[in-house]
């Protein structure tokens, strides 16, 4: 909000797909887009199909669709051949009685196989639920509870975490691995694949048919299901396009595991509907394996998270420089705020402009980006896509002028905007609560030329390496410990990180703080929550600041936490 000249990185790209953004936002027309799909002429449509299908159908089907590789495996996929894959996991869902509509949930590492059952969960029409590995057995019960899935796949590593009790809607967990690891309760998915047909009958489906269901935190309550329908394709496509700028001969490399909106969206749905070879990294992050997989694969389109490129910034320049990244062409980030240190480090070793890209689960697709043909200024998300618009409003819903903050808000609809959230249409509700713009959450100001600049969260929500985390899920599991009487927990900030999670906890009776009890609790939470959810700070407080109805007041402990005024006390209970 400062008056000082904005560092600017000028636009370098001449051959872009989106010429000129200021003629696109003039002209542009969604309805021109949908041409692309098959619905124009029949008024149904498939996301899988026209992800994988249309293309295998129209002479693409020996090209590459996924370059895959992890630590002991390396394959290569074609269009064609995940068509029958998806096809032939499709027909086990139909012999298993799994029927449109159904919520289908894929908990498993990222491999060939879960693309393929993936893709084919969405093709006979039911809505697919992919979760995190990193889960533990709350997590899984708890969004398998809420949308009442038919049915899971996953692994025999992943099974113990996998809850059949008390979940009576639960009706098949399909197990891939070796036979002699899938019990007689299980579908053995290999099995079953060999057995089933290529040709599978297409669920046909109405645009605002359920697609996928994400489950993302929130600052109170149980994890919310974002429901999203087929029609989001529109803006997948459009945006692989114009934001990706996704040609035929790329080769994409999005980072993100399908568990996160990021490895759906855009490492699934956006490079295959451009009918583009899509490169899937497995294991963990390394940054040797990460510069080798764009070297190995020749990656020239990279959509990463600061997490990550700052994670590759501390790894160090000379690491770089051992590796021959020039097959790179075009380099993203999406999840958390990307630091202008990032950008001038990513311009000197890369040899390119990190380009930032806002958006989140509930809107589906991205909204606010930097594009090729545009210049950017280090630490601004860039300008509002073509065909949709956003603006800051103050609290009663104005908008507001230029260089004033408030809450971020994009102007309703859009293609990939969230249809429902399952089970609770009240919190749907509250996203629109201000007429006709979707509010979320984030804080941001636009400067006088139309560039946004993202402040902060407005709720308590913790962005902890791009994951988002509720704090009062890791608060419900911290008082499940039998030493712990109170739990507040805060995002603290973390030049890596970005957050780290820090919970502030008083003790019952009888127990001593000591660091091995910190030590049990944080393993406690990642055992019983996922790992990235333990709290890598803890710290032992008598009392908690509370208000009078017994919210633990996380603004007072964030306020301790940075050496800040605590400001307005007056709802605290003592
Ligand atoms: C896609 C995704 C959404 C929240 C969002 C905001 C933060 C995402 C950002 C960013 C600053 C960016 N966020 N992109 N903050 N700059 N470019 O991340 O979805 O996991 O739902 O998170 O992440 O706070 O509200 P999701």
């Amino acid at each position: 909000m400062s008056s000082v000249q904005p560092e600017v990185l000028q636009a370098t790209a001449v051959d872009a797909n989106l010429k000129s953004y200021e003629e696109a936002r003039r002209t542009f027309d969604w309805s021109e887009v949908e041409k692309a799909f098959s619905w124009h002429t029949t008024g149904k449509v498939n996301m899988a199909y026209e992800a994988i299908d249309r293309h295998a159908e129209a002479g693409l089907a020996d090209k590459i669709a996924l370059y895959y590789s992890d630590a002991n495996r390396r394959e290569a996929v074609t269009f064609g051949q995940m068509k029958a894959n998806s096809n032939k996991f499709g027909n086990v869902l139909r012999k298993l009685k799994v029927a449109k509509g159904d919520r289908v949930f894929i908990f498993m590492p990222r491999t060939p196989e879960l693309y393929a059952a993936l893709l084919g969960t969405i093709k006979i029409g039911a809505i697919v639920g992919p979760l995190f590995e990193a889960f533990m057995e709350q997590a899984v019960r708890d969004r398998l509870e809420d949308s009442e899935a038919v049915a899971i796949v996953t692994t025999p590593a992943l099974l113990p975490r996998v809850p059949v009790r008390d979940l009576p809607h639960l009706r098949h967990v399909v197990v891939v691995g070796d036979s002699a690891e899938v019990g007689a309760e299980h579908v053995d998915f290999y099995k079953e694949m060999e057995q089933a047909s290529e040709e599978l009958a297409i669920e046909w489906m109405d645009r605002e048919d359920g697609l996928i269901l994400h489950y993302t935190s929130g600052s109170t309550g149980k994890p919310k299901g974002v429901c999203h329908v087929h029609n989001a394709m529109i803006q997948h496509y459009y945006t692989g396009k114009i934001v990706l700028d996704l040609k035929q001969d790329d080769i994409y490399w999005c980072t993100a595991d399908p568990g996160w909106v990021t490895g759906t969206s855009y490492g699934i749905f956006a490079p295959w509907l451009n009918g583009v070879a899509n490169v899937v990294r497995g294991g963990r992050f390394k940054p040797e394996d990460w510069y080798g997989t764009i070297v190995d694969n020749k990656v020239t389109v990279w959509y990463s998270a600061p997490t990550s490129f700052r994670m590759l910034m501390s790894a160090g320049d000379d690491l770089v420089k051992q590796f021959d990244l020039s097959s790179l062409r075009h380099v993203l980030s999406v999840g958390e705020p990307l630091n202008p240190e990032v950008i001038r480090w990513g311009l000197k070793v890369y040899n390119h402009r990190i380009h930032d890209t806002w958006w989140m689960t509930e809107t589906g697709g991205q909204l606010i980006c930097n594009y090729p043909s545009m210049d950017i200024r280090p630490g601004s998300m860039g300008k509002p896509i073509p065909g949709t618009e956003a603006a800051i409003l103050d609290d009663s819903g104005n908008v507001l002028p230029p260089n004033r903050m408030g809450n971020l808000a994009i102007k309703t609809p859009w293609p990939s905007m969230m249809r429902k959230i399952w089970n609770n249409p009240a919190k749907y509700e509250e996203y629109f609560r201000m007429n006709g713009w979707y509010v979320s959450g984030d804080s941001a100001y636009m400067d006088a030329d139309g560039y946004f600049w993202f402040q902060g969260r407005v709720d308590d929500v913790i962005n902890t390496s791009g994951e988002r985390v509720g704090p009062f899920e890791v608060e419900s599991k911290l008082v499940e410990h039998p030493a712990v009487a109170e739990a507040g927990v805060i995002g603290k900030p973390d030049p890596l990180r970005g957050e780290i999670i820090k919970a502030f906890i008083s003790l019952r009776a009888g127990f001593e703080p000591s660091d091995e009890l910190k030590a049990d609790i944080a393993k406690f939470v990642k055992l019983g929550l996922a790992a990235h959810a333990a709290p890598r700070e803890i710290e032992f407080k008598d009392k908690l600041p509370k208000t009078r109805s017994g919210k633990i007041m996380r603004r007072v402990l964030k306020a301790w936490e940075l050496g800040l005024p605590t400001g307005d006390l007056s709802t605290i209970e003592d």
